[in-house]
């Protein structure tokens, strides 16, 4: 019988993994990695996070199944360079995404932040209206979940521009691409949103001169990943008030460590790498498909591209 492997960091998720994915595949066999345990002969693996010995003995695999939208960290592992990996594509992320900024955005743009600490203090303190074109927002990143993000604040009414590898179009936002837009992209940005993949190019990308090149008083979102971030350079300009505020979900390190300057600073609100969460419906019915298609020989979505590392 084909086998399907399923290998997470925590043996919690792999059992549920494990759980779900037996019910999708009968005429499959669907194994739970565990430490210690030798080559089953798997010809798919499905994984998140996974442990580098969880895939270094399958000799046969043929393709392997990101349990989510991001591969860095599959990409870093040893041995999986002739495999191809598959990766999530939106699965319900993209709203999830939207619905973070928008939360992120509006608690400084319409003052709810303000709002909860009068309540705290018994004032009755109306702010004067919102000017949208105060808060020009910049996603940077323009792939299924950017793009999403971007035409969800864009129909709010707030000024959206975004900035990606390649050119595109889309209409109402302003679209800048490469490095050599990037200085252009910034300059009108108060409202960073970072959602691009952790790449040999992006890795460090928000740092003191972009932070230097956004507008006053700029807002960060990062829910992409933590090693976009140069905390050192972000604290500084929170410090200095040239960063308004920060809303980070992901870190250099997860989770991220007591006594982190990042927990009591009053400029930064922090979540932990929730901002979009993996549907089980969604991501099992897309590797179904995708592992169906394969088996008929035909191509399937959301394979990654080596070469671009993501
Ligand atoms: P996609 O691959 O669909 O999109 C990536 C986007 O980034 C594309 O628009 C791409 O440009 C752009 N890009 C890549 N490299 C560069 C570069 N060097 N310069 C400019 N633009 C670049 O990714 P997703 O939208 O699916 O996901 C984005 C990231 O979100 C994931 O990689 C992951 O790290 C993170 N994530 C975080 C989660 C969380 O809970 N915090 C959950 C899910 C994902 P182009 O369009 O030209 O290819
Ligand atoms: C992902 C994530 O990349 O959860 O899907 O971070």
């Amino acid at each position: 019988m084909t086998k399907i492997l399923v290998a997470t960091a925590r043996a919690g998720d792999t059992q549920r993994g494990q759980k779900l994915m037996s019910g999708a595949f009968p005429d499959f066999e669907v194994v739970a990695w565990a430490p210690g345990r030798s080559s089953v002969g798997a010809k798919y693996a499905i994984v998140w996070s996974p442990p580098a010995e969880a895939l270094r003995e399958e000799g046969g695999l043929q393709a392997v199944f990101n349990l989510g939208a991001g591969v860095d960290h599959l990409l870093a592992l040893p041995g999986l360079a002739e495999i191809p990996i598959y990766r999530l594509e939106d699965a319900g992320m993209a709203r999830q995404m939207s619905e973070y900024v928008i939360h992120a955005l509006a608690s400084i743009s319409r003052g709810f932040d303000f709002y909860d600490h009068e309540q705290a203090r018994g004032q009755w303190v109306p702010l004067a209206g919102i000017r949208y074109d105060e808060w020009p927002v910049g996603v940077m990143g323009l792939g299924k979940l950017g793009m999403h993000v971007a035409n969800s604040v864009a129909a709010l009414g707030y000024p959206v521009a975004g900035w990606a590898r390649s050119p595109k179009t889309m209409p109402g936002i302003e679209v800048h691409h490469g490095r050599g837009q990037f200085v252009q992209f910034l300059n009108r940005t108060r409202v960073l949103v970072n959602l691009l993949p952790l790449t040999s190019d992006t890795r460090g990308i928000i740092n003191a001169e972009l932070i230097h090149g956004l507008k006053p008083q700029a807002i960060v979102i990062n829910i992409a990943r933590g090693a976009h971030v140069v905390d050192a350079d972000l604290l500084a300009a929170l410090d200095s008030g040239k960063v308004q505020a920060a809303i980070l979900d992901v870190f250099n390190e997860e989770p991220l460590p007591a006594g982190h300057p990042y927990w009591a600073h009053p400029r930064v609100r922090i979540t932990p790498h929730v901002a979009a969460i993996t549907l089980e419906a969604e991501a099992r019915s897309q590797i179904v498909t995708r592992i169906s298609q394969l088996e008929r020989g035909e191509s399937a979505d959301g394979l990654v591209q080596r070469e671009a590392g993501y």
